[in-house]
């Protein structure tokens, strides 16, 4: 299987986060792709390949133009002005601001901007955010040429990741939606349909939020209930499209210590329904933060279990892009991600 890599991943490299308003050192980290890429350099069955550019263009297919400007220019600005490294919003266009009132003007200035294309405190801007964002798009799209040219599978090495990113807004340590940017390139070149199979522990967000008024592009995913789990406030079961896609959504939440065998049984039951959808192609949001020992996250599966949902994938027959998402125990991310795509393999 094909692996595409960058290095520049690493131009993206902030050391804090905000969690419940403290700072700590950031989950999200460059370790994270390198120890990934150390594991599966091991087997000679993957083949590292570099990322080709694609443009602006396909990330303008999805997201606002207004938060792509932000991303490339607010570093810089916000810098001059404090001398400080990273950033995050100081208040957040929360709807209940103008509730009744309608929308306020577009942002003028980066730290107004930083709170109206941002949504947490999570996700900080860093000097080379953008250029890593930029190229984590190109793997994913280098991936899903790869598989669009004849090849049965493939995997993007991204990062930073980009399903917690929706067309307006960024967070959750994502900043353009390399899954939704790819399901929409492939859809709108092909004519075809495609399915986004989300298995990060967190909901995706933003790949719902891009997909969810459109039938021909399926979003399924499995993940840690929004009662208890970031990011809180979208990923129920009742939520399944709206207009004509109607249907196409599939959200399964699920409980705290869930294990291997109840995870892949849920699965096998998505797996029907994507199968009964006809994609020409599945793109997988693929995040390992569901290893009982994730240190944000509260599923139970092991490194054998990644194994087995990647043989549910296979099962499927159908022309597969694997993503890389999240996944934090930086110990067990390189193992899990390789028995996942070792099942995919066959
Ligand atoms: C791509 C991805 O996996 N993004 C995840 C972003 C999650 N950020 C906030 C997580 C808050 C976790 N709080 C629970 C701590 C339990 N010790
Ligand atoms: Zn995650």
């Amino acid at each position: 299987m094909d692996v595409v890599w960058t290095d520049l991943h690493r131009l993206h490299s902030p050391q804090h986060e905000i969690n419940m308003g403290q700072p700590i050192p950031t989950y999200e980290k460059p370790s994270r792709a390198e120890t990934i890429r150390e594991q599966l350099a091991t087997d000679s069955s993957f083949r590292f390949v570099d990322r080709r550019e694609f443009g602006i263009e396909p990330i303008e297919a999805v997201h606002h133009a207004g938060l792509i400007a932000f991303l490339e220019t607010a570093w810089a600005e916000l810098n001059a002005r404090t001398g400080r490294t990273e950033f995050f919003p100081e208040a957040m266009l929360h709807p209940g601001l103008r509730a009744g009132m309608g929308n306020p003007p577009l942002p003028t200035n980066a730290v107004s901007g930083l709170g109206y294309w941002c949504y947490e405190t999570a996700t900080p801007l860093a000097e080379g955010t953008y250029t890593a964002a930029r190229a984590s798009v190109d793997v994913a799209l280098t991936a899903a040429q790869i598989v669009l040219d004849g090849a049965s599978s493939s995997y993007g090495l991204c990062r930073p990741p980009g399903h917690h990113a929706a067309a307006d807004v960024f967070g959750g340590f994502c900043f353009f939606n390399n899954a939704a940017i790819v399901a929409h390139h492939i859809a709108s070149s092909t004519g075809s349909k495609v399915t986004v199979l989300d298995v990060d522990y967190h909901h995706g967000n933003g790949t719902q939020q891009i997909f969810y008024e459109r039938d021909d592009v399926q979003f399924v995913s499995l993940h840690g209930d929004p009662d208890r789990a970031y990011p809180w406030y979208i990923g129920y079961e009742e939520e399944t499209g709206a207009g004509a896609g109607r249907g196409s959504t599939i959200n399964v939440p699920l409980a705290a210590e869930t294990e291997d065998d109840v995870y892949v049984a849920r699965l096998a039951d998505v797996a029907a329904k994507i199968s009964a959808f006809k994609p020409s192609v599945v793109v997988v949001s693929l995040g390992v933060d569901t290893y009982w020992n994730d240190p944000i996250s509260d599923l139970a599966l092991t490194t054998d279990g990644y194994r087995r949902c990647g043989e549910v994938v296979k099962s499927l027959g159908i022309p597969t892009v694997v993503l890389q998402e999240g996944g934090y125990d930086i110990e067990a991310i390189g193992r899990n991600v390789h028995a996942w795509l070792s099942g995919l393999q066959g």
